[in-house]
């Protein structure tokens, strides 16, 4: 029997009862001062628990990792307790979810820092591009160079989220090492000139995720572990010299964590999947011994292909889960897709959250 998108399927310690993820999508709709998600919340991803497996919106690991207003945080117990009420409606409802941790790095602004301090970063480059505040869409602030010390700070600060996240219930983690944020930016040239162990040549500049990965797996095993990387994506300003090469250093070394799975942004986060020459996914998934999570841009066709064909074990589904809080159902019967309000995204309140209709509401 061949696979299809809803085979189940067993993701390390989680058991998946569909090969679709919902992605891990930014809202800002959590309490601005404490970081603590709310009732709109659970009943967002209570809607959502048809997914295999939910991952949460990112979430910070500390109150320096904040680069947007409202974003929640798993660094409090305050913060875990709220997100329990979250894990329990999904669980309640059949759905398994695991929490983003997210560390943004450069990506702020001092109005969004401890102190109104600058960001901190491998190194004091500016990002180049906006981000949300109290003032509305601003610059990103140039960040600060971490300190050896601080380093060792952030990556305790990621066990310590992970232990948080087993208090909340999630049923794992998984390490947001994409997009241009605080891993992203050790891992690529354009971000990262240190000239100690944690810059220079990929060996030095892998050692921040490596280091989180230890922590992290350690602290909760490897089995309830996820990543997301994006070796090609130029989200936030982020560049490389040579992704694939580093990428193809990166991933083989993945293999001894005994990951729930790798999950992939192919191409560019949220835009255009073409790779240039000399780029490829599929000669870094083969390096891959685990499972393997696509993402981008993906319908229904080519998320059926991509796992009939073995291309890809699960397929993540970003912005369609905005707008169909049932679309695993809706693939699976191969019904419409709404489309989302892209003014409701980011902030806000119901409208726009938990207000679109399953197929069955709009039978009714
Ligand atoms: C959109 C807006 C703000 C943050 C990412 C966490 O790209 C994000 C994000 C996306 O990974």
């Amino acid at each position: 029997m061949s696979e299809t998108l809803f085979t189940p399927i067993k993701a390390g310690a989680i058991q998946m009862a569909n090969r679709i993820a919902m992605a891990p999508l930014t809202r800002n709709r959590a309490d601005d001062d404490t970081g603590c998600v709310n009732t709109l919340h659970v009943e967002y991803y209570r809607q959502r628990a048809g997914a295999g497996l939910i991952i949460t919106e990112a979430t910070q690991i500390s109150p320096v990792g904040k680069g947007y207003i409202q974003t929640p945080g798993i660094h409090t117990e305050a913060q875990a307790a709220a997100w329990r009420t979250v894990t329990d409606a999904v669980h309640e409802a059949g759905g398994k979810i695991v929490v983003q941790l997210w560390h943004v790095g450069r990506i702020s602004h001092t109005s969004l820092q401890p102190g109104g301090a600058a960001p901190v970063a491998p190194s004091a480059i500016a990002a180049g591009g906006k981000t949300f505040t109290k003032a509305g869409f601003e610059e990103t602030s140039v960040p600060r160079a971490l300190e050896a010390d601080e380093i060792a700070a952030t990556i305790a600060d990621y066990r310590e989220a992970a232990r948080l996240a087993m208090v909340a219930g999630f049923d794992g983690v998984e390490v947001h090492a994409a997009n241009g944020y605080l891993i992203d930016q050790f891992l690529k040239t354009g971000a990262n000139t240190r000239t100690d162990d944690w810059g220079g040549p990929i060996e030095n500049r892998a050692k921040f995720l490596f280091d989180v990965l230890d922590a992290v797996t350690d602290e909760i095993g490897g089995s309830r572990t996820g990543l997301r990387l994006s070796p090609f994506s130029p989200a936030n300003g982020i560049s490389d010299e040579d992704p694939q090469a580093d990428f193809e250093y990166v991933v083989p070394k993945l293999n001894a964590y005994g990951l729930a799975y790798l999950h992939m942004v192919e191409g560019a986060t949220g835009g255009p999947r073409a790779l240039a020459e000399g780029e490829s996914i599929t000669a870094l998934r083969a390096l891959f011994d685990g499972l393997y999570m696509a993402n981008n841009g993906y319908d229904r066709q080519m998320a059926q292909d991509a796992v009939t064909s073995g291309a890809a074990d699960l397929v993540a589904f970003g912005r369609p889960f905005i707008a169909n809080p049932d679309l695993v159902d809706r693939l699976q019967r191969g019904a419409p897709l709404n489309t989302g309000d892209q003014a409701s995204y980011y902030g806000g309140g119901a409208s726009g959250f938990t207000d679109y209709p399953t197929l069955e509401d709009e039978a009714a």
